[in-house]
């Protein structure tokens, strides 16, 4: 059996750095681990080690670029058009990994998460050729610095998620630029600006009375409470996403991260389905 994970989410949110990570974790472990470098505009050292399979080598945005005379948002979407019509590229170069974990780094471009078909169409023929795939979709933990910013983030990752029908993770990153404050540990509000873990956990399970009331004691603009209001209501309705917390500077935190991946694909058919270790995401415990 042959594995895949997709690695997903916005521009700068640790994609290329957590499948590096992620590799290098699967290795250590005696597992075969191979990257997959999905991003047209990924810059030359992007990564540490060689992509094993490197869209670069099909078609480079630079090129599409100076050639057809196209900005970097139409040559992006060029670049995946192409892709997708060249299906049998990516074919023969899977076609040399059997029984291995495919690491498939994706582009930035929230367009390709949102509107475009692009993911959807890749994961069809992923499973098509027997892989079995699911994908984690991350955020910059730093959009917890902005209630509207983390929304905005929370509800793109619900629109990825209905429109890519494959298993599916949420994972915050960065994790190691939020360290809760361990004097004030249980308190609800940041203190001298360190969020305490309370706090954390309201984010990584979004709750989203975060958006009904103020931040920092200002008031609401008026015209945007129906539409908080609405909101609200929706991701109340629609528990769909919770957030793992990703600290990259933790052994720990990775294990997790890795261990719930394993599990959202049924890692290993012939062993028993292994549960995750560490439901509740370590280091940050959820409240009541
Ligand atoms: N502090 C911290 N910085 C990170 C982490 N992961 C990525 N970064 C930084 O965030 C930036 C974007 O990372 P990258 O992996 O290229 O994001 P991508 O665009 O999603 O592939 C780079 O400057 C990284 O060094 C992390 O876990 N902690
Ligand atoms: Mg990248």
């Amino acid at each position: 059996m042959r594995y895949a994970v997709l690695v997903t989410g916005p521009a700068g949110a640790g994609k290329s750095t957590f499948s590096t990570a992620f590799a290098t974790h699967l290795r250590m472990a005696r597992r075969t681990a191979h990257i997959v470098n999905l991003d047209p505009a990924a810059t030359g050292d992007a990564f540490e080690y060689e992509p094993a399979i490197d869209i670069r080598e099909l078609v480079t945005l630079e090129d599409v670029m100076s050639e057809m005379g196209m900005g970097p948002n139409g040559g992006l979407v060029y670049c995946f058009e192409y892709l997708l019509q060249n299906m049998d590229w990516l074919e023969d170069e899977l076609g040399g990994y059997d029984e291995d974990y495919l690491i498939i780094d994706c582009p930035g471009q929230i367009e390709l998460y949102t509107h475009h078909p692009f993911l959807p169409i890749l994961a069809r023929n992923l499973q098509r050729m027997g892989i079995r795939t699911c994908a984690a979709y991350l955020i910059d933990s730093q959009f917890m610095e902005d209630r509207y910013k983390f929304f905005s983030g929370v509800l793109s990752a619900m629109s990825a998620m209905v429109n890519l029908e494959i298993p599916w993770i949420n994972i915050m990153s960065k994790m190691d630029l939020v360290s809760p404050s361990p004097s004030s540990e249980g308190a609800s509000e940041p203190r001298n600006g360190r969020r305490t873990r309370k706090d954390i956990s309201r984010y990584l399970d979004p709750d989203p009375l975060l958006l009904a009331t103020a931040r920092d004691g200002r008031v609401e603009n008026g015209r945007f409470h129906e539409l908080n209001r609405a909101l609200v209501q929706l991701i109340e309705d629609h528990p769909l996403v919770s957030f793992l917390p990703l600290d990259l500077t933790s052994t720990e935190s990775l294990e997790v991260v890795v261990s719930h991946i394993d599990f959202t694909m049924q890692y290993g058919e012939d062993e028993e389905p292994k549960e995750p270790n560490d439901l509740d995401g370590g280091d940050f415990p959820e409240v009541e």
